[in-house]
């Protein structure tokens, strides 16, 4: 991780090493935090966050759905993020806003355990490795099933709901693999460790629907409105875990990783990214970048970033200008 200057916290700048929490905060304990990834991209009309709103309707959906107060709002989060890229001199970026229950009380009904919002914004790069985008990746169907929904909630982005994906990711990583594939108690394909998953049949495009147990991802959404517009029938249903290796075409989607081909998966080539992945990833990575105009709109544009740090003397008083009270 590269660090950069500043991390946002209850509404103050923090130099980003002493952006620390007490090791008794409840959210360590138990995973009682939501959070969400979003990228910020450079554009030609300068640099724009994608989803920025969507992303943080959903921050405070999972909130909600795990009894987190959040005490700032969406707008109130939304301005700290653009200060916070301007004043770290970032115009592209990976952004983790993360709400969780600090240090006030153990025990799991904690209503004594404030709620702390972050939110920190760096570089990062091709999540699933720089050749990712363009030569596909290897993928494993995990022997971890993806958390069900009478246990959990899968479509929560929680803290805690991810020691299911990171299981599925350390298996499929130490047995050489790129990424894992998580099925459902029924057998049934739901998603990547930190992606959603789409396939190719019969020219057709597929992808488990809402109610798998799936994290309903924005780029999901983006990229069936994206197939949709180039005139690709999307499919929303139920997937077997044959059909990913009987498939013509499989890619994956999510922040981080954006979309990434698939080109074997459970050692059952499925060969060079296809002709309606390629056609997909390069208007979707155009409407990341700001290069399509008919998706203009998806776009949060931030004010460029400082052009040189500012000097010490004023530092400290520009500390105080982004500083946000907690909503009521
Ligand atoms: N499913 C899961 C389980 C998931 O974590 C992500 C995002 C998605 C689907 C795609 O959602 P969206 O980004 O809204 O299209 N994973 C985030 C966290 C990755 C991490 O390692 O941390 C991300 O891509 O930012």
């Amino acid at each position: 991780m590269d660090p950069v200057e500043l991390i946002w916290r209850n509404g103050e700048f923090l130099p980003w090493e002493e952006a620390q929490t007490h090791v008794l905060s409840h959210g360590l304990h138990y995973g009682t935090g939501v959070f969400e990834g979003i990228r910020c991209y450079e554009t030609s009309r300068g640099p724009a966050i994608f989803r920025h709103h969507d992303h943080l309707d959903r921050l405070e959906k999972s909130a909600e759905l795990y009894y987190l107060e959040l005490p700032y709002s969406a707008e109130e989060i939304r301005g700290a993020t653009h200060e916070l890229l301007r004043r770290n001199g970032l115009s592209s970026a990976y952004i983790r806003p993360l709400a969780y229950r600090g240090y006030g009380s153990l025990g799991l009904y904690a209503k004594d355990a404030p709620v702390d919002v972050i939110v920190a914004a760096f570089p990062w790069g091709a999540y699933l490795g720089e050749e990712s985008k363009n030569g596909g990746i290897r993928a494993k169907v995990s022997s971890w099933r993806r958390i069900s929904p009478g246990g959990s909630i899968p479509h929560a982005k929680a803290s805690g709901s991810y020691l299911n994906s990171i299981l599925a990711k350390t298996e499929s990583t130490n047995a050489g693999y790129d990424e894992a594939i998580l099925l459902d108690e029924r057998g049934f394909v739901c998603e990547g460790s930190g992606e959603n998953i789409f396939l190719v049949r019969d020219g057709q495009i597929v992808t488990p629907p809402q109610v798998a147990s799936i994290l309903d991802g924005i780029n999901r959404k983006s990229v069936i409105q994206i197939a949709r517009d180039l005139g690709y029938a999307v499919v929303e249903r139920d997937v077997a875990r044959a059909e990913l290796y009987l498939a013509e075409e499989v890619f994956l989607t999510g922040t981080a990783a954006e979309l990434v081909p698939v080109r074997e998966i459970d050692d059952h080539p499925l060969g060079q990214p296809g002709e309606i992945t390629r056609h997909v990833q390069a208007k979707f990575e155009d409407a990341l970048t700001g290069r399509a105009e008919e998706y203009l709109e998806w776009l949060d544009f931030v004010e460029a970033p400082e052009a040189a740090a500012p000097d010490s003397s004023e530092a400290s008083d520009s500390e105080s200008i982004g500083r946000i009270t907690p909503a009521a």
